[in-house]
Order: structure tokens, then C-alpha cells, then sequence
């Protein structure tokens, strides 16, 4: 039923596109490695004319100084050039984890088939060869737009999802928090008690350890419900769980169990140091009223103590014998620990 409900749930995911996906062309940066001068104001143009960002180096050594600044997504270099010609410049450019993925067109004058060979197993993307027409330009152009788009596409992509996946572990941290949390006293609930106490359970037999839990139950509660009315009531209860986790110490976990019923789990404690604790949670309890606009309210609380020990083979068992000594406590009077 609740699969059914959520497969039908009308949840809006907005999943937020490309910006350039719609553009047949769109604006490239471009990095021109050339050396010789009226090649490169050639192709400056050319590229400026069809509405593109471009750089221009006189060789390789320069373009590589130049690459992060310019951040390229498409290198046209010429082969032969002084300090550091073509070849090298791709081979340089590939070896670079942040630099890899930029297209790379190789430009010649000399057209043969090992040189093409050479280009491509330095890592060109494509091979041009001089002299250079408009027309075949502007067709190999847009093959290295089509395969620019397509990558940025697939980084935009990528990042996206990388976004969702934190967010959504965000989300299920909180989740998971809320559902482990009791919302009035915001202490750990009765589901995180049970998961702590299998833990604990577990951690206790391995390494023989002892293992405690006290239950602690507010006395007279109804009546304070009675006389002073729910919200108070509400007030108390936050009042008698601060007071508590303020009192126990740091190992001890203090979870709100039930409506005015705690459990507090003490890891590595025998009963004795439990019963100490205990007396403590008490005391302190027993010492501070709760301040209200109808004046002070005393507050007790009767707590039940119990180790784990021979005879107490579950946390079931170990619940059941402390919540035994609660209501012995009662018995007794209330206002004490009985353990
Ligand atoms: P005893 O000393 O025997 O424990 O008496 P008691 O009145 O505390 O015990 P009882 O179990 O009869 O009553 C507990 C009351 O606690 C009943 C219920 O109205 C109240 N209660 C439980 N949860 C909440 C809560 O979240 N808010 C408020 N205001 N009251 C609660
Ligand atoms: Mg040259
Ligand atoms: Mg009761
Ligand atoms: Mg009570
Ligand atoms: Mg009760």
C-alpha cells in the first residue's frame, strides 16, 4: 500500500537541463598555436567570424602557458613550430589529467599518410592540411562542436548527479535522524533505545562487559496532566528528560521509552554503579521544581535497575526486570531506585 501510494505520489523532480542543449552552434573557446602570422590572422578571423572565442599562441611552449587561463575546449596547432611544435603539444596536452579532454586539430602543409598516422597517435582528435579552405574548415569545425557539446554535456551531467546524490544523503541523514528522535523531549526515542541495546547487547558479549539499564518513570504524572492541563504537562516531561540528560553521564544514553517513561542505557556499569547513577538521576530530579505560572511543581521520578547477568539472556529479559524493579519502586512509595 504505502509502495503503491509513494509510485503514484505527484512529486515534482526538476531536473535542470544544459543550458547550450537547444543551440545548433554554440560558442567555443578556441586556443590558435601558430607561427607563422598570416595563418593565424586567417584563422582568427575565420573563427571570429563564426561568433567564437579566440587565442592565439605563437607555439606550443606559449600555449601551454596560455591553457589554464584560457581554459580551451578546441586546440587548432599547427605541426612544425619553434620551442615546442604540434605533436609535442598534444602529446603534453594528453597527459594531463585536467587538460586531456580538450579537442585537439592538427594543422600541416605536408599531407602524407605516416604523418597523419603520427598525428592521430599523438592524440589528435583531427588532421587539417594546409592550404586551408573555408568550407572544409568550417565541416571539420563542426565535428569538433558536435564532440565539445557532447562532453560538456556529459560533465554538466555528471555534476548533476553528483549534486543529487549529496543531497539526497543529506536527506536521508535527516530522515534518519527524525526517526530516531522523540520530537517533544528531543531526546533518542524508544526505536534508537532498541537499536542501541542490541549493540551494546552485542559489544557486552564479545568482550564480557558489563552491561546496565535503568527505567525511570515520572510518579503522579496524571495528576500534573490533571491540575495543570496537557501543555504543562508537556512541560514537565521536557523538563524531567533535560534534567536527566543532564544528570547522566556522557556514556549513558538517555532515550524517552514511552509517554513519561525513560530508559537509560549505561554501557560497561554493574549494578552498583548503575544504582549510583540512578540515585543521582533521582536526586537531581527530586531537587528542582518546575517553575509554571501557577507556581513551583515538584517532580519525582521511581527508577528500576537491572544488569545484565546470568538469568538475563535477552534485552528483553534485561526491560523486563528493570521495568519488575520500577514497579517495585512504586510500591515502595516512589521517589527511589530499587535494584
Ligand atoms: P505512577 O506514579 O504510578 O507512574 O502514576 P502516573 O500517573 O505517572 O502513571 P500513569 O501511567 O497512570 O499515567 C501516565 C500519564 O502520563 C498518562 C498520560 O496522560 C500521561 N502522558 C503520557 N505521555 C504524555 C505526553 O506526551 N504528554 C503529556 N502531557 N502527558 C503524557
Ligand atoms: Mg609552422
Ligand atoms: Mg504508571
Ligand atoms: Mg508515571
Ligand atoms: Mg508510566
Amino acid at each position: 500500500e504505502l509502495l503503491r501510494q509513494s509510485d503514484s505520489a505527484d512529486v515534482a523532480i526538476e531536473v535542470p537541463q544544459w543550458p547550450h542543449a537547444d543551440q545548433a552552434h554554440y560558442k567555443l573557446r578556441v586556443l590558435v598555436v601558430e607561427d607563422d602570422r598570416s595563418m593565424r590572422v586567417l584563422l582568427e578571423a575565420m573563427l571570429k567570424s563564426a561568433g567564437h572565442d579566440v587565442t592565439v599562441a605563437r607555439n606550443g611552449a606559449e600555449a601551454m602557458r596560455l591553457f589554464d587561463q584560457v581554459r580551451p575546449q578546441l586546440v587548432i596547432t599547427d605541426w612544425r613550430m619553434p620551442e615546442m611544435g604540434g605533436i609535442e603539444l598534444c602529446s603534453k596536452l594528453r597527459e594531463s589529467a585536467e587538460r586531456r579532454n580538450v579537442y585537439v586539430t592538427i594543422l600541416t602543409s605536408q599531407e602524407s599518410v605516416d604523418r597523419l598516422v603520427e598525428a592521430f597517435e599523438a592524440g589528435a582528435d583531427d588532421y587539417l592540411v594546409k592550404p586551408l579552405t573555408q568550407k572544409i574548415f568550417f565541416a571539420r569545425l563542426r565535428a569538433a562542436q558536435r564532440v565539445v557539446q557532447l562532453q560538456e554535456e556529459l560533465a554538466f551531467d555528471r555534476e548533476q548527479l553528483v549534486r543529487f546524490s549529496r543531497e539526497l544523503a543529506e536527506s536521508n541523514e535527516r530522515l534518519q535522524r527524525l526517526a530516531l528522535t522523540d520530537a517533544l523531549t528531543e531526546l533518542p526515542n524508544r526505536r534508537f533505545a532498541r537499536e542501541r541495546l542490541e549493540q551494546e547487547w552485542a559489544l557486552s558479549q564479545r568482550g564480557e562487559r558489563a552491561l546496565s539499564c535503568m527505567m525511570v518513570d515520572i510518579d503522579h504524572f496524571k495528576s500534573i496532566n490533571d491540575e495543570f492541563g496537557h501543555q504543562t504537562g508537556d512541560d514537565a516531561l521536557k523538563f524531567v528528560a533535560d534534567t536527566l540528560r543532564q544528570s547522566a553521564r556522557t556514556q549513558d544514553v538517555v532515550c524517552r521509552y514511552g509517554g513519561e517513561e525513560f530508559v537509560v542505557i549505561c554501557p560497561d556499569t554493574d549494578i552498583e554503579a548503575a544504582r549510583q547513577c540512578a540515585e543521582r538521576l533521582r536526586l537531581n530530579v527530586a531537587a528542582q521544581p518546575l517553575k509554571s505560572q501557577t507556581g513551583n511543581i515538584h517532580l519525582t521520578v521511581s527508577i528500576g535497575v537491572a544488569e545484565k547477568k546470568e538469568g538475563i539472556d535477552s534485552i528483553e529479559d534485561l526491560l523486563i526486570r528493570a521495568d519488575e524493579r520500577l514497579y517495585a519502586a512504586k510500591e515502595a512509595g516512589r521517589n527511589r531506585v530499587i535494584f
